[in-house]
């Protein structure tokens, strides 16, 4: 059985992989550094640019379905996202904002297509999913997690 609250951030596919818990471990691996360029109308320009792992490896150590059409990310603080298994295999799990260390907390998926309100910061699960073409990918979503719902 997976931790309810895994420290570090995991992926629950078939397999449960670990993602590297520091940024030293994190940098034994090659990391590569990314310039989506993100904007926010509330926030503003999200700068970059970020360095981290590509999340594909790790998917794919995962084990996930062979039928994976989209990945959910979720965050310690309750935000999920949705992002289609094409995103998601272009993403990073950031470990560095224009070179400063994030921490646990701050590690980020970040990546082109991920936008502003999806780069995920404090992940803490990742899963790879097999959604049918009549399911909504948003509905499993929690974009705002501090806001009251309905
Ligand atoms: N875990 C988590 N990640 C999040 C959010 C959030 O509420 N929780 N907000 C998103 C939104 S809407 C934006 S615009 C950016 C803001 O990133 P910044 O704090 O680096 O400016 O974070 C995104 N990632
Ligand atoms: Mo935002």
């Amino acid at each position: 059985m997976p931790p309810d609250n895994p420290e570090p951030p995991a992926i629950d596919g078939g397999e449960w992989v670990e993602l590297p818990p520091t940024l030293s471990e994190a940098e034994e691996t090659d990391p590569v550094t990314v310039e989506p360029g993100m904007t926010c109308s509330e926030s503003g320009d999200i700068e970059g640019p970020w360095t981290g792992l590509p999340l594909s490896a790790f998917l794919w150590d995962a084990a996930p379905p062979a039928e994976t059409t989209h990945v959910l990310a979720e965050c310690r603080d309750g935000l999920r996202v949705c992002v289609d298994v094409g995103t998601a295999l272009e993403a990073i799990v950031a470990y560095r904002r224009d070179g400063e260390p994030l921490g646990p907390e701050g590690l980020r998926l970040v990546g082109p297509g991920v936008g502003s309100g999806r780069s995920a910061k404090g992940l803490c699960r990742i899963e790879p999913i097999a959604l049918s073409a009549d399911e909504d990918p948003g509905e499993l979503e929690i974009l705002s997690p501090d806001e009251e719902d309905g």
